[in-house]
């Protein structure tokens, strides 16, 4: 009988399967020594502490990994959602996808909004008439806009409110959110899981993944052994367009589900937990999300739609109204300096109001 997949297995025993397959990401111990300095500072002050999880995890096809599946996200949901919890006074702990959007800097960091696009050049002074140059500044538009950033970043970094940990991969996401649940137990009921991260569903263990780079096209017998790939990834006759190209199978299996032992395990007695679902068919969108709820037995799940993720979500809840739409209206739709329509936090959209200092596509 062939053995069950992680994906099919009891929450636990899934967990110490999935965990033994990979080694823990080399910058966990650091990450550990960080959060545990952080909790203890806001245990002591008696602070809210929220986990946000953000941007999407990647699949690597190899240990050395050349190719990976990506699952989408750009981690504008994670950063601005932080931005708001720190203003309401929590310590945000920022799991995120490295280069994925952050707080605060995303407001100038995004590709359609150069931050570059926000300076200019000072006529040169007096003081500075030898060399030339004027200083670099801000435009006046943007004086009063990036000022309250500025100082909200700069609030949260000198009162040590904010902690940025990065991850890549599906498996790094997995250590990273155990390690972090096991040090926030001291918080008790004031932790809270924010988990908005689009997290793969599917793995490639690593006892069956390719060590080298996958080769599209036959080698010579001498060097095959070394760059074959493993089981689970194979490179077969391409049948259709006959030629010494190979076509590229890939086996995946189910990630376990965390959300459970999330709930039953990992996190503090009493805190909450928020997870996000992401589908793209409206049809399922509802549906998918009740189920999370009734199969994890959590407190909130946040869905929405890929298409209209910025302005409409709706809130699942174990209790009534059971299901609730928040909707940005279009004319409170926020633009970027590129004129695109933005997204607005939740907080804000449920006042029905936008958020004025965003830029982020
Ligand atoms: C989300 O649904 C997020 O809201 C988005 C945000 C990823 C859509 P952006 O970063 O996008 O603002 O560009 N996150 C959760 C996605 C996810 O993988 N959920 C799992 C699922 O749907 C459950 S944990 O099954």
């Amino acid at each position: 009988m062939a053995a069950p997949l992680v994906g099919e297995m009891e929450p636990a025993a899934a967990e110490s399967v999935y965990f033994n397959e990979y080694p823990p990401p080399k910058a966990l111990p650091k990450h550990e020594a960080l959060a545990r300095a952080f909790i203890q500072l806001h245990v002591e002050a008696n602070r809210r502490v929220v986990l946000v999880t953000s941007g999407g995890t990647t699949v690597p096809l190899e240990a050395q990994t050349v190719r990976f599946i990506d699952n989408f996200s750009a981690g504008t949901r994670g950063a601005t959602s932080a931005e708001y919890f720190l203003e309401q006074g929590y310590a945000v702990i920022f799991l995120h996808r490295q280069y994925s959007l952050l707080p605060y800097s995303r407001h100038y960091s995004h590709s359609t909004n150069c931050f570059l696009d926000f300076m200019d050049e000072a006529p040169p002074s007096a003081d500075s008439a030898e060399s030339g140059h004027g200083s670099i500044m801000v435009r006046d538009e943007y004086q009063d806009q990036m000022r309250s950033v500025l100082r909200k970043y700069r609030y949260a970094k000198q009162n040590n409110r904010l902690l940025l940990l990065p991850f890549t991969t599906v498996s790094e996401y997995m250590f990273e959110l155990r390690s972090m649940a096991k040090i926030m137990r001291p918080i008790g009921p004031n932790a809270l899981f924010y988990l908005a991260a689009a997290v793969s569903d599917f793995f490639i263990p690593r006892s069956r993944m390719a060590e080298h780079k996958i080769q599209s096209s036959e080698l010579p017998a001498h060097l095959q052994g070394s760059a074959v790939g493993a089981d689970d990834i194979y490179t077969g006759e391409n049948e259709e367009q006959p030629s010494n190209r190979k076509k590229l199978v890939v086996n995946l299996d189910p990630v376990p589900k965390f959300l459970h032992r999330l709930v039953d395990g990992w996190a503090p007695e009493g805190s909450m937990v928020v997870s996000f679902k992401l589908e793209t068919d409206p049809s399922l969108l509802v549906y998918k999300a009740r189920t999370a709820l009734q199969r994890y037995s959590h407190h909130l799940v946040i869905g929405n739609l890929l298409s209209t993720r910025k302005w409409e979500v709706v809130f699942i809840t174990p209790d009534e109204p059971h299901e609730r739409w928040i909707r940005v209206p279009k004319s409170k739709r926020s633009k970027s300096i590129s004129g695109v329509e933005d997204q607005v936090g939740l907080a804000e959209a449920q006042k029905g109001n936008t958020v004025p200092l965003d830029q982020s596509e």
